[in-house]
């Protein structure tokens, strides 16, 4: 754990593009792994940021086939909305590519062979359900049928998304294909599959020995599966959409969409870096880690590298496998199906310039020990109050004080006073903090450090009172001001991993630029970065020892870099500031209720929809029963004379009743559906034999038949024509 290593490969999750991507997707793995690659290259390390869309997969084929598109039209649309939002919201991939790439399709049958030739897999004949019609095998998707265990229908074969139970094909109720509509039958079919029970005590020796230090939620999964025994599992389907099996007489299939999108990670570096990838991937000196979601440990804890260790040829496997619970909306989960989301790129069209505010959200509430809820007025109170109220207010006062007592140029700093040291020897202790959080993958906590130092700035602002010292004494204020600054230029640095947005204007407000890592794919031919113009020593010499100025000695201006954050003197006497800015805006009221009544419209909608559903749900039929017994039944034409509420209840009416034979009275539940005017006049069918019960010391003779719909609601039974009262029904 402790390894040194020379540098670090980070990859995230490949977004299946068959939809865009959410506020989860974002808080579970795209915004932690942003921000702790943007901290390492700022810290000067070699890092290299991988991701792409994952564009196989049978979701794919079926959202084709429902809106009657191709596979590639799909995976063409959502790939460029995913990756528009990533750009959109600063998250800086080296490479952002896709698994339907020549490289990949390559990369991946390549993979496949050589595990192939080498013996490495398994082959396995199954039956499995095929479309007589569509003349094709079915993945567990493309077979609804009713669920056995809630009853529900549309039921796919791996899943009920209404009880949420896993399936198997098999053991739905009247399976359909979805392609036809056909009933599937069972034919044979061959798959290859990877012995997982082979690397059983490998793994368990990898992980559960080695990598104790991965999270717990992490860790646990990998145990419970281990010790659960693993089982060889397919790495090919019956499919067209997909990388074709490259073997002679596997027409028809393609590697199964967890093979190849992992393999993904390394097609995609080797497009970045066709001559230098093998060092990312081959070398003991990189550190690799797989930023991903929960429900995707197990591919990238256990059958990934299980692959990769099959394949050997100095593969490396993950340092660590930083994995987030769930967040929730509102207080309900995420769901794509049921729209219960808020949509990256909807955000960016609806909070324009408020990139950095969900950044900060999600990552102040990351999911990453329990599952965690976002809400709007949690979005709003968090801009408004620690952005807006705290960081931006902190920034604002030290820029705007600077130009109007020194015209914007950093003042001298005189002699120190406690509160002055005191102040500016916190910021060294916070930093620590933030590097053992960033280093640990903490990134909430993390993020609280950040907010510390602005907390520390605003304090000693509000405390030391620049604007009154002013008054009186110059010297003081251009000393308070010149530590605001250099807090500023702090801020500069700490927040630069979590907003970079915001960060980057405070550079231009300080009018300072930023050392943010090397450009590889110049290190390709030169091994020297680009970001550092001039020679790489210049990096380590910029002038922070607090007496040089601006020109001169730092010719080309102040740098910035994770190694000055808690420096005294980051920005020297006399170098000048751009013009002040505001780093974040308030968010008012109503732009956070647009976006409550979206999801109460949503869940409306929802509701209404399940109602409907509900109603037709019908109950079984009930035990069989003789003639004889249907007989004992006295079941005849009444009509209602009079009816009054039974005082105290809710939903008892007592009702006067002309049956025909007599006058009598009954007393009925019937007040939740009907009020007492209502029944006043209604020809009704009762039960008129039934023996009489003693109700709130009513006595009632009968019962009057009514009928309940699925949803619960009821209806009294009446004859199609009026007739006289007392008709036998049977
Ligand atoms: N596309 C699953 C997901 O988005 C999957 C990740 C692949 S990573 C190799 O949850
Ligand atoms: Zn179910």
């Amino acid at each position: 754990m402790d390894k040194k290593f020379k540098r670090t490969l980070v990859t995230s999750a490949l977004p299946y593009a068959n939809g865009p991507v959410h506020i989860g997707h974002l808080a579970g793995v795209y915004i932690p792994a942003d921000i702790y690659v943007r901290y390492l290259r700022m810290r000067g390390e070699d890092v290299l940021f991988i991701c792409g869309s994952d564009e196989h997969g049978v979701p794919i084929t079926i959202k084709a086939r429902q809106q009657g598109v191709s596979p590639q039209d799909i995976v063409d649309r959502y790939h460029k909305i995913i990756k528009d939002s990533f750009t959109g919201l600063g998250i800086n991939f080296d490479i952002y590519s896709r698994t339907s790439s020549k490289v990949h399709e390559k990369n991946a049958s390549d993979f496949f062979r050589k595990l192939y030739d080498e013996g490495k897999f398994v082959t396995k004949e199954s039956e499995q359900y095929y479309d007589p019609e569509a003349k094709t095998f079915l993945a567990d998707r493309y077979i609804v049928g009713t669920c056995p265990k809630c009853g529900a229908e549309g039921a796919y074969g791996d899943q009920c998304e209404k009880c949420g139970s896993t399936l198997s094909p098999e053991e739905l109720i009247n399976p359909k294909s979805k392609l036809s509509g056909a009933e599937p039958i069972k034919k044979k079919t061959s798959h290859w599959y990877l012995p997982l029970n082979e690397y059983e005590s490998w793994l368990s020796e990898w992980i559960l020995e080695g990598h104790k230090e991965w999270r717990s939620n992490v860790y646990g999964q990998c145990k419970s599966w281990i010790d659960g025994g693993l089982q060889p599992r397919a790495v090919s389907r019956d499919l067209d959409w997909g990388v074709p099996v490259p073997v002679e007489g596997a027409e028809g299939k393609v590697l199964y969409v967890w093979f190849d999108a992992p393999i993904g990670y390394i097609s995609n570096t080797r497009e970045l870096l066709p001559q230098s990838w093998e060092q990312w991937w081959k070398s003991e000196d990189t550190k690799l880690v797989h930023f991903i979601g929960k429900d995707n440990i197990v591919f990238h804890c256990i059958v990934f590298p299980s692959m990769l260790k099959a394949y050997g040829d100095g593969y490396i496997l993950p340092d660590n496998v930083p994995s987030n619970e769930f967040l929730n909306l509102e207080g309900d989960k995420i769901s794509t199906s049921r729209n219960w989301a808020v949509w990256a790129h909807e955000y960016l069209e609806q909070f324009p310039g408020k990139e950095d505010v969900i950044r900060y959200v999600l990552t102040a509430n990351a999911p990453e020990t329990k599952d965690n809820d976002f809400s709007w007025k949690d979005f709003q109170a968090r801009n408004n109050s620690e952005l807006v109220a705290v960081f931006g207010n902190f920034v604002n006062r030290a820029v705007v004080l600077t130009h109007k007592y020194f015209g914007g140029k950093v003042p001298a700093r005189g002699t120190l006073q406690d509160i002055d040291r005191e102040t500016l020897a916190q910021i060294p202790q916070i930093r620590a903090s933030l590097e053992k959080n960033l280093d640990g993958y903490h990134f909430r906590e993390a993020l609280k450090d950040a907010m510390n130092i602005a907390r520390v700035g605003n304090k000693y602002i509000s405390d030391a009172e620049p604007w009154k010292v002013a008054k009186t004494d110059m010297e003081r204020t251009a000393t308070i001001l010149n530590v605001c600054l250099q807090i500023c230029a702090d801020l500069a640095i700490a927040f630069e991993p979590f907003t970079p947005f915001a960060a980057e204007k405070l550079r231009k407000m300080l009018d300072v630029t930023l050392f943010a890592g090397y450009d590889h794919r110049k290190g390709e031919q030169e091994t020297v970065n680009t970001y550092r113009d001039g020679e790489a020593a210049a990096l380590h010499t910029l002038p922070f020892g607090g007496t040089a100025v601006c020109e001169g000695a730092c010719e080309g201006g102040v740098r910035l870099e994770w190694n000055l954050l808690g420096e005294e003197s980051i920005l020297p006497e006399a170098h000048q500031l751009g013009a002040a800015e505001l780093l974040f805006a308030k968010i008012e009221d109503d732009a956070i209720q647009a976006q409550l009544d979206r999801l109460d419209a949503i869940r409306a909608e929802r509701e209404a929809a399940a109602k409907e559903e509900a109603a037709k749900q019908v109950e079984p039929q009930k035990a069989e029963i003789s003639f004889e017994e249907f007989e004992k039944m006295d079941i005849r034409t009444a009509t209602v004379l009079e009816a009054v509420k039974v005082p105290k209840t809710d939903k008892l009416l007592q009702l006067t009743i002309d049956t025909g034979i007599d006058r009598r009275t009954i007393v009925s539940g019937i007040a939740e559906y009907y009020t007492a005017e209502e029944m006043v006049g209604k020809q009704i069918c009762i039960l008129a034999n039934l023996a009489p019960r003693k109700i709130r010391g009513i006595e009632s003779k009968g019962m009057i038949l009514m009928a309940r719909q699925g949803d619960g609601k009821m209806r009294f039974i009446t004859p199609q024509e009026i007739l006289a009262n007392g008709a036998c029904i049977g």
